[in-house]
């Protein structure tokens, strides 16, 4: 899109009218509006289907209507009544498609047949599923077993996970990278060193017992809408909300509840944050250091003068282990440093952790803005440090809360999708199956770039996602992509990634959740698990895009059908035709979190897997939880660079899910028509030369010599710190090295990119 963005801040409240229109328009430009009455009835509800979009908990007790504008908008653009077929390819060749923007490449609508790339004609030309899994499957039999990568993108259920990371395996490797290994896999290392589980301690009840919730680096506005009504909940019993986020973000800020008649027609809205504080990006280890300091403080006067204990000594004495290497690190860091690092002052560090000590039990929320950073799992280990001084993990009303991305992501790796093979119960499948699996750990998201990169890597399956276009480095691996032998994508919608080929390319379309799978045992269900560990059944209720389309559990077994020798052990076809016997197996090979599967689909809000941490016990090699001290005050890469070098957060918009792009309206920020922006402060603006308005270029300050550039972008001026700025994923995502990712987790190191900005077209930068 070459037009020019509009920003006028939003006044308005999240959700509201606002949200109602936007709907409505997302409704009928995708000619959706029969899915409506579907939306109201059976999204998120018990009998009914998941929301394909965030992996936020559903209620027992559910709403009226339990979905928000987001939702709503993805379960649209997935029931759209557009269509991609093999005429649309037919019209189009991949190079001309390759001009294409996200939005118009997912708008063009859902696919219908399987597609093989013809590079004669530079044309996806339609196939037989049958042709199409033949050479798929010879190819796969051809290559040497470490030389296939299997990436899934955290939408596809649990059946068709456990069924795929079962392929990998049988296959011969571990390459099983995830969404989540660009996401939360920070949390997910974090996490256990720290408390000993890779997920949250949270359930959505202790929302209802709470006094105090601390949120980090996560939109909740945007990204996961129906916390807000948890939120309101809080809010109406006067708790306080304090929010860190660089950007004031709306959806803390003010919210108009759609389900409650009486506030829509007043349109007053509930404010949610009580306090907001804007550090500058990369800064939050500081600003905890800062709140902990604050608490030894207070907890040194209430001695001295022998009143109530700020910390919980009995907590930290019985449960904890580290805590004077912690305590040292803390007290030792001093103001001065702690308030250059994330630009708060003292008083307002104070009064934060003010704030948290009042209370009795704290909830910490957190998202993208602590985990994509150098030292992100740092980042994350000092939130829980802050939560365990209090004794605020394992009680009611308290506890960690990782907010996951996909509405499956979480659960693609409780049953097997994991690199990692320390968290796979190798000897069970071994047994179940009998076969040898592969004991070398597998590639994550990073380390599939590099084996494309030096060309180890041959072949590619996608079971969801826009692979090319969410990673880092993109001029560099669309250039190596082409090279691979095989690329093979299981998917809804076009996408950059299917029109980057390799030799032989495949583009499978597939159903999605809210359509109706039919089997040979009857129409199936599918189960997911949300951020807060609670198991869902799925039962899709729309007629599929297409008589085509074959289920995403089918695609997986006709693969495996094709490239595996055939085994008694492992009944593909039985599994397709019916789900409940692939239920069996998860609860097989993991008891603890699935027995009874299937007789525990439908229990209201979901079945909670066991957490450990939930009852203070402590799965870490100390057998304690562990306070961890950070190396630094800052997690980012830009150590010894001057203030030349601006930090860029790239984030997503209100109309974007990820990659999918559904429009030009950021409409809680108030930026319109164009994705080609950069938020910036109009002080720092000046400092660089740039008019009000003006166009610049963004450069990476990587100094690896290796130039990466984005240019055409129009500065806004913007409500964020100085040598903090803004701008949109994927457009950004060149200005990302590969290798500058999250120590540990490897997670892409997306939310502070150093980088230079220069002003276009001449002085007044027009
Ligand atoms: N509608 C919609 N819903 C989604 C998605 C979507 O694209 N659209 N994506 C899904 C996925 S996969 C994910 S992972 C989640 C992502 O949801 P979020 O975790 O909310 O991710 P981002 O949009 O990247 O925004 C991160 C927030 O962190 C702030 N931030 C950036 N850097 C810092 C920092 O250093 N410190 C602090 N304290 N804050 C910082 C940003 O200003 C922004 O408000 O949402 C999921 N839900
Ligand atoms: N710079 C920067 N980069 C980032 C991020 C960031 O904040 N900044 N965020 C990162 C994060 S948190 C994530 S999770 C990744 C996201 O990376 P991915 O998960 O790889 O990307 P998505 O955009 O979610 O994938 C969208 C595509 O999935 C397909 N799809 C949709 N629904 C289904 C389905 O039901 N089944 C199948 N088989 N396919 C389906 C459609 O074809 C659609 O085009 O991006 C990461 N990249
Ligand atoms: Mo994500």
């Amino acid at each position: 899109m070459t037009d020019r963005a509009k920003y006028s801040p939003y006044t308005q409240p999240t959700g509201g009218w606002g949200s109602v229109r936007s709907l409505i328009k997302h409704a009928t430009r995708q000619g959706a509006v029969s899915s409506a009455p579907g939306l109201v009835r059976d999204h998120n509800k018990v009998g009914g289907y998941m929301c394909t979009s965030c992996a936020w908990a559903k209620p027992a007790k559910a709403h009226l209507a339990e979905f928000c504008e987001n939702g709503a908008k993805a379960t649209f653009w997935e029931l759209t009544s557009k269509r991609a077929g093999p005429d649309f390819f037919a019209r189009h060749t991949v190079t001309e498609l390759l001009e294409w923007s996200d939005y118009e490449l997912e708008n063009s609508g859902r696919l219908t047949h399987p597609l093989r790339y013809d590079p004669q004609s530079d044309r996806y030309v339609g196939t037989s599923w049958e042709a199409a899994f033949a050479e798929i499957g010879a190819q796969m039999q051809a290559f040497e077993r470490e030389a296939v990568v299997f990436y899934a993108s955290g939408r596809a259920a649990l059946e068709t996970s456990y069924m795929y990371q079962l392929l990998a395996r049988l296959y011969g490797n571990n390459n099983l990278p995830d969404s989540s290994n660009m996401c939360h896999e920070t949390t997910s290392v974090a996490l256990p060193q720290s408390i000993g589980t890779p997920v949250g301690t949270v359930l959505l009840e202790d929302f209802e017992k709470t006094d105090c919730i601390l949120s980090f680096g996560q939109n909740v506005g945007t990204n996961a809408p129906r916390i807000l009504h948890s939120l309101q909940e809080v809010r109406g019993r006067d708790v306080p909300v304090v929010v860190f986020n660089p950007l004031r973000e709306r959806g803390w800020e003010a919210f108009v509840n759609p389900q409650r008649p009486g506030q829509m027609l007043t349109n007053r809205p509930t404010r949610i944050a009580t306090h907001y504080y804007q550090p500058r990006a990369g800064s939050d280890i500081a600003v905890m250091t800062g709140m902990a300091k604050a608490l030894f403080a207070s907890d040194d006067d209430a001695k001295a003068s022998g009143s109530a204990p700020v910390l919980d000594h009995a907590f930290i004495a019985a449960h904890t282990h580290g805590f004077a290497d912690f305590e040292q690190m803390v007290r030792g860091a001093s103001w001065e440093e702690i308030t250059a690092a994330c630009g708060l002052t003292r008083s307002a560090v104070e009064d934060a952790a003010g704030v948290y000590a009042r209370a009795t039990s704290v909830i910490a929320i957190f998202g993208m803005g602590l985990t994509q950073h150098k030292l992100g799992v740092e980042t994350v280990q000092m939130l829980v440090n802050l939560l365990l001084m209090r004794g605020n993990i394992g009680r009611p009303g308290a506890g960690i809360c990782p907010v996951r991305g996909h509405s499956n992501v979480q659960g693609q790796r409780t049953v097997g999708i994991a690199e990692k093979t320390a968290l796979v119960p190798l000897d069970a499948l071994a047994r179940r199956y009998g076969f040898e699996p592969p004991r070398k750990d597998g590639m994550n998201t990073v380390e599939a770039c590099e084996g494309i990169i030096d060309g180890k890597v041959r072949g590619f399956i996608g079971l969801g996602g826009n692979f090319v276009r969410a990673i880092p480095e993109r001029g560099l691996m669309e250039e190596k992509w082409r090279g691979l032998d095989l690329s093979v994508q299981i998917a809804t919608k076009l996408n950059r990634s299917h029109l980057i080929t390799g030799r032989t390319t495949y583009l499978l379309p597939t159903l999605v959740r809210s359509e109706i799978d039919a089997q040979a045992s009857g129409p199936q269900i599918v189960t997911i698990e949300d951020s807060t560990t609670c198991i869902h059944a799925s039962r899709g209720i729309h007629r599929p895009a297409a008589e085509t389309l074959l289920s995403e559990p089918r695609i997986v077994a006709e693969i495996a059908k094709a490239a595996l020798p055939a085994s008694p052990a492992v009944p593909w076809d039985a599994w397709v035709g019916n789900y409940a016997l692939v239920r069996d197996e998860i609860a097989a090979i993991f008891p603890e979190d699935f027995h009874d599967f299937n007789a525990r689909l439908d229990v209201p809000g979901g079945f909670p897997r066991p957490v450990p941490a939930r009852e203070r016990l402590w799965e870490t090699e100390t057998g304690k939880a562990n306070f961890k001290a950070p190396s630094a005050l800052h997690a980012s890469f830009d150590d010894g660079l001057d203030d030349s070098v601006l930090r860029l957060i790239t984030l997503r918009s209100n109309d974007q899910f990820n990659t999918t792009v559904y429009g030009y309206a950021d409409r809680l920020r108030g930026i319109h028509h164009s994705r080609m922006i950069v938020m910036m402060n109009a002080a720092d603006r000046a400092r660089f030369g740039i008019a009000e308005g003006g166009s610049a270029t963004l450069s990476s300050a990587a100094g690896d010599g290796i130039a990466r550039r984005v240019s055409g972008l129009q500065v806004i001026d913007y409500d964020i710190p100085e040598g903090t700025i803004a701008a949109y994923f994927p457009e950004c995502n060149a200005l990302i090295p590969l290798w500058q990712y999250a120590e540990e987790s490897k997670t892409p190191a997306a939310k502070s990119v150093p980088v230079r900005i220069s002003p276009e077209g001449g002085p007044d930068g027009r």
